[in-house]
């Protein structure tokens, strides 16, 4: 890889979206090449499997794993092991510590299991950068409320957040070189002054 790889992870709602938008705008606009990508999603197996994972239809926690990791190893194949071997930056709106947060923390699944599933379809191809978005699950279902759609996972509530905030904490307890703590409090200018504070002070 010659290109740099920053994900960003957090919560439902915690403002990752957002943030990795204005990561890579500013990336740019220090005259960077970005590809701005995002999970599950991001090529056309991946936003089909979004509408199963994120669906209505209920499946069992290893199905929903296994799903995230599908999507997973396609946008890795297509997108951004190309765009790292080209010396693109890459900023992903979540990657697999969203899995094992989500999967191998908050549905009990085991971090270290979920990892050993994703690492066949992701090979060498790992973040440089994580930065997770700390806020409180009740903070960050407060920015959510009055936007209208809500998908399988967010439809479950604020105590899945709490375990996925949780979950997090302790991806940053087991791989502190990568993934920092970013809190997420404060206005928009305000976080993304710390998230580029976390960057330029760790790559
Ligand atoms: N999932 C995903 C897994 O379980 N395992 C996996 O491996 C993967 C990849 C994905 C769902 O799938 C799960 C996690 C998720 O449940 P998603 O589309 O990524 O779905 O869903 P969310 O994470 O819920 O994304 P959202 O878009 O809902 O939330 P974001 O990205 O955290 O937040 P954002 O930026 O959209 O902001 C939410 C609202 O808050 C406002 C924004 O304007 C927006 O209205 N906001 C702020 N308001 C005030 N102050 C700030 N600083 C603000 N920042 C943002």
């Amino acid at each position: 890889m010659t290109g740099t790889f920053i994900s960003l992870e957090g919560v439902d709602g915690s403002g990752k979206s957002t943030q990795a938008v204005m990561l890579a705008d500013a990336l740019r606009e220090r005259g960077h090449q970005v590809v701005h990508v995002r999970e599950p999603g991001g090529t056309p197996l991946g936003e089909a499997v979004r509408e199963v994972v994120l669906g209505p239809d209920a499946m069992s926690p290893w199905a929903e794993a296994f799903l995230f990791a599908a999507a997973r190893a396609q946008l890795v194949a297509d997108v951004v092991a190309p765009a790292l071997a080209a010396g693109t930056w890459v900023v992903a709106d979540r990657f697999l510590d969203s899995s094992l947060a989500y999967q191998g923390a908050a549905r009990g699944l085991g971090i270290e299991n979920v990892a050993a599933v994703n690492a066949p379809g992701i090979g060498e191809v790992m973040p440089h950068l994580t930065i997770v978005l700390d806020i409180a699950p009740g903070a960050a279902s407060d920015r959510r409320a009055g936007r209208g759609s809500v998908d399988r996972i967010e439809d479950e509530g604020d105590a899945l957040q709490e375990s996925v905030a949780q979950g997090y904490r302790e991806v940053a307890r087991l791989y502190p070189d990568r993934v920092h703590l970013v809190p997420a409090a404060g206005s928009l200018d305000e976080v993304h002054a710390r998230v580029m504070a976390t960057v330029v002070g760790n790559l």
